[in-house]
């Protein structure tokens, strides 16, 4: 890797209703991250977590059917700022998360970067859903609709305008929990996706390879928006929207090891890690094996 790792934490907890996912960050960190970037040789400044609200209700705001709107979309404020800042480093960005929100800020401030930021949304859920749709009022689910202009203008126009990536450079892969409102978006918006069921079919190999090369036809720059709940929770059961059937421990490491060969990723965020609904800390343990694949770690 060229350029210098820029790494923060983004605690935003209350997009989503448990306890715990303000920890990922230094799960992440205690599952031995640093270690893993030194024995790469990795050049690497950690700066620590932004400073977000965390105090939040578990109730839908009836006029906006959102939750915790406004801290959520200060907190991501922060996250752009933040992001601006490792940017104006000529760093590679790292967000810690946090739940899948914090997305919402970091790509409100990446696409900025570039003329066409592509995104890779490795996930269960593809997290297009908006205020007027939405089973939960959860705005974790609502982060790459907002990215691809869609839902409540405060989380759409944050930091900027209101079309910041275009979903025909959007890639999902591994979802198998869709709601009936995001199944409309993703055919009516054609954007890519890869479900569990594509991945039994063709292969991870297949799958992530024509991910790669779709994606370096058509951006200038791919941000990796990992969700850990994208494993089979077998592997990650430390999070808060776990889905029976994913993608192994092993074709996702051999995903992440692809990425790395291929250069494509311009920055990356690793989310859902809860160490209160973990198993020891096994998930961020895993999150860390991944990183480290993403940076270059190779394994038998
Ligand atoms: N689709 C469901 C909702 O919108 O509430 C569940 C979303 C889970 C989102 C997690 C972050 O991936
Ligand atoms: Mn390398
Ligand atoms: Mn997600
Ligand atoms: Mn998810």
């Amino acid at each position: 890797m060229k350029n210098k790792l820029g790494i923060i934490g983004a605690p935003i907890t209350i997009a989503q209703p448990n306890m715990g996912v303000d920890l990922g960050p230094d799960a992440i960190r205690h599952a031995g991250l640093s270690d893993r970037l030194k024995n790469l040789n990795i050049n690497f400044e950690d700066y620590g977590n932004v400073n977000v609200p965390m105090k939040g209700t578990n109730e839908k705001d009836p006029k906006t059917n959102l939750k915790n709107l406004k801290e959520v979309t200060e907190g991501n404020k922060s996250i752009a700022n933040t992001v601006s800042d490792i940017k104006k480093k000529g760093e590679f960005p790292l967000i810690l998360g946090g739940d899948h929100s914090i997305a919402i800020g970091s790509i409100s401030e990446l696409y900025k970067h570039y003329e066409n930021l592509g995104v890779i949304w490795y996930d269960a859920h593809p997290d297009l859903n908006t205020a007027d749709i939405s089973p939960s009022g959860n705005i974790h689910g609502m982060s790459l609709a907002a990215s691809i202009g869609l839902g409540h203008d405060d989380l759409v126009s944050m930091n900027g305008s209101s079309s910041k990536i275009k979903p025909e450079n959007v890639v999902i892969i591994g979802a198998r929990s869709i709601d009936e409102g995001e199944k409309k978006i993703i055919n009516e918006r054609g954007i890519k996706v890869y479900t569990m069921s594509d991945i039994e079919k063709y292969g991870m190999e297949h799958v992530i390879n024509e991910s790669i090369q779709y994606l370096k036809e058509r951006t200038d720059g791919v941000h990796l928006s990992f969700d850990v709940d994208g494993i089979d929770p077998a592997h990650t059961p430390g999070t808060g929207t776990p889905v029976e059937g994913g993608p192994t421990y092993r074709e996702t490491r051999y995903a992440m090891s692809k990425l790395h060969d291929s250069e494509v990723l311009t920055s990356i965020e690793v989310v859902e890690v809860n160490p209160l609904l973990d198993d020891g800390n096994q998930t961020a343990e895993v999150a860390v094996d991944m990183l480290a694949t993403l940076f270059g770690e190779k394994y038998l």
